[in-house]
């Protein structure tokens, strides 16, 4: 704090009515609603382009895995209209120039400012106001300070022994080469088995001479079956567009899963299989939304998992590759850890060039020179591809040197795990939000529908101070530890604390472990910001400067 008041005292400050932290679609969207309340804004984003996760994972196959008609905003029918996507679930470089129109079409780019990281900010209580600062040295003043900063977008660290010995090149994919990368006749050793690592191994497996693919826990995954957009697609969905986004807002994760609230126990073994084989053949995560139990009950768990068992065993030919790809529901839960969509993932353990390395059995002691070396054997490889996966939801808003009340440390805050009112708004943390924070539904969801759900409050709240010459919004303890502990009561009923997955901070080592999403749902959460605005911002004070 002293560092920030020296260096306000000699860096002239630029005022705003709102800093908005991070340009990908929560950034943009906020921008673009600030603007329409008539407040002069300033978005900071530490890329070289807009996009956010679509701008910085650049890595081969790399694409959304809910389908993209409804993973694309829906605030506007005109965009809607004029953009067509091409495939069911669009690839990155599709994704990004969406982004990038966007940008356009709402003439965002002139109040975005890139290449520039928000390291600090403040909030000075006497002048209710946010100082933020910037990597480049610039001190911006603002009633609010919005954080848009994305729920995966700080890589874990790379937490291998010898991991600058290796002399070829190391790619990581959340830090891709624009450029891309050709692997042909190159032998390429991959670590991590998450989406990223997944939607990584299908690509590199067609080129790389050999692909050795180092796996510390199994993961689910489920065929996107993806392919073009029909006109007949677009046909169907611009005469229902209305219906299919609120049908949408009706289901927990706030896309069309047609999730039904049957239970797997109720249902015969026939009736289950079909059920299964139907969502499967739907494509995407559907299969994993059959049954409301499945999620809750170990037994009903035990059916899905043994299902998604029996697609790996009929695909993966070497019966001893296919138990280890495999996950085992005693080390975690089915669906516990997010369940990966793919095109063709488990066929690639049938090709001679591609092999699995299980280091839960034999660990990974080292990266070497030429390779990685594990506890029985050395494997020499050309390149090594990183797939660790993130410091989820709230890596980056601890990264920040974020200062409420008193000059309290969001960090220290959230030592123990993060509290916040909603996801949305923190205790001692004035005027500051954080746009699909820890505790709001995020990504458990579609995050655009979220995304906008949570600008639109945002937005609302800004205009309410306003409208009644109120200045501040602040989040009351009481209230933020009620929704702390409604946020775990709710996740206590699931069996997703059972994993040491990202979800619940367990893949960052020391990191506290507490569930970090709302599983409560999509509809309930609206549900509930809904009301809290109608009783007058329950659980927040609003008050003037
Ligand atoms: P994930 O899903 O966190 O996957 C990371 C993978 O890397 C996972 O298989 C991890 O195994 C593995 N991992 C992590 N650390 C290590 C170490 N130290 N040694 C070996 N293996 C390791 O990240 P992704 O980027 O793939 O996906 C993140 C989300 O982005 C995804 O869920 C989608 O929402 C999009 P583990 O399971 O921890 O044993």
């Amino acid at each position: 704090m002293a560092q920030l008041q020296a260096d306000r005292d000699v860096v002239p400050q630029q005022a705003f009515d709102a800093i908005v932290v991070g340009a990908g679609f929560a950034g943009m969207y906020m921008l673009h609603r600030l603007r329409g309340l008539g407040l002069s804004a300033q978005v900071i984003e530490a890329g070289t382009g807009v996009g956010g996760t679509w701008y910085w994972n650049r890595y081969p196959g790399a694409r959304v895995d809910i389908e993209s008609m409804e993973y694309s905003f829906s605030f506007d029918p005109e965009l809607e209209r004029e953009w067509r996507w091409s495939e069911r679930y669009a690839p990155q470089p599709e994704l990004l120039r969406y982004a990038n129109h966007v940008a356009d079409r709402y003439d965002l780019r002139r109040d975005i400012k890139l290449e520039t990281r928000v390291v600090a900010a403040a909030f000075d209580e006497s002048a209710n106001r946010w100082t933020v600062m910037t990597d480049a040295g610039d001190s911006l003043s603002a009633r609010f300070c919005i954080m848009a900063t994305g729920c995966l977008s700080t890589p874990k660290d790379l937490e291998f022994e010898g991991i600058r010995d290796f002399t070829g090149p190391i790619y990581k994919t959340f830090a891709w080469p624009r450029d891309g990368v050709d692997f042909t006749g190159q032998r390429v050793g991959i670590i991590g088995t998450g989406s990223s690592g997944i939607q990584t191994i299908t690509v590199v497996a067609e080129q790389a001479a050999q692909l050795t693919v180092f796996q510390r826990t199994a993961n689910y995954s489920s065929p996107a079956w993806n392919g073009p957009v029909t006109p007949d697609d677009y046909a169907d969905w611009d005469a229902n567009r209305d219906a299919y986004r609120a049908e949408a807002r009706t289901q927990p994760v706030a896309a069309r899963f047609n999730m039904t609230g049957d239970l797997a126990l109720d249902a015969t073994p026939e009736e289950r299989q079909s059920e299964f084989e139907r969502r499967w053949r739907l494509g995407g995560i559907q299969a994993g939304y059959a049954y409301a139990d499945v999620g809750t009950d170990r037994a009903a768990n035990q059916i899905a998992a043994d299902f998604f068992a029996s697609k790996i065993r009929e695909t993966v030919h070497d019966p001893e590759t296919a138990a280890t790809l495999t996950p085992d529901t005693a080390v975690y839960p089915f669906a516990t850890k997010r369940i990966c969509v793919d095109t063709g993932y488990y066929q690639v353990f049938n090709r001679d060039t591609v092999s699995l390395v299980d280091i839960r059995k034999d660990p990974i002691e080292r990266i070497t020179t030429d390779g990685i070396s594990t506890a029985t054997r050395d494997f020499a490889f050309d390149a090594l591809i990183i797939a660790t996966g993130f410091d989820a939801m709230t890596g980056t808003l601890n990264s920040i040197d974020i200062r409420g009340r008193g000059g309290l440390a969001l960090r220290d805050k959230w030592a123990e795990g993060p509290r916040s009112y909603l996801g949305l708004c923190v205790a001692g943390f004035p005027n500051l939000f954080t746009i699909t924070g820890p505790g709001s539904p995020s990504v458990l969801t579609n995050m655009i529908m979220s995304i906008e759900q949570h600008v639109e409050f945002i937005a609302d709240a800004i205009a309410h101070l306003d409208s009644h010459q109120l200045s501040v919004i602040e989040a009351t303890p009481k209230a933020e530890s009620e929704w702390v502990a409604h946020v775990n009561e709710v996740a206590d009923t699931t069996l997703f604390p059972q994993a040491n997955s990202w979800y619940m901070g367990a893949n960052v080592p020391g990191k506290p472990r507490v569930f970090l999403p709302y599983v409560g749902g999509f509809p309930l959460y609206v549900e509930a910001c809904n009301d809290i605005v109608a009783n007058g911002y329950r659980g927040f004070v609003l008050a003037t400067a």
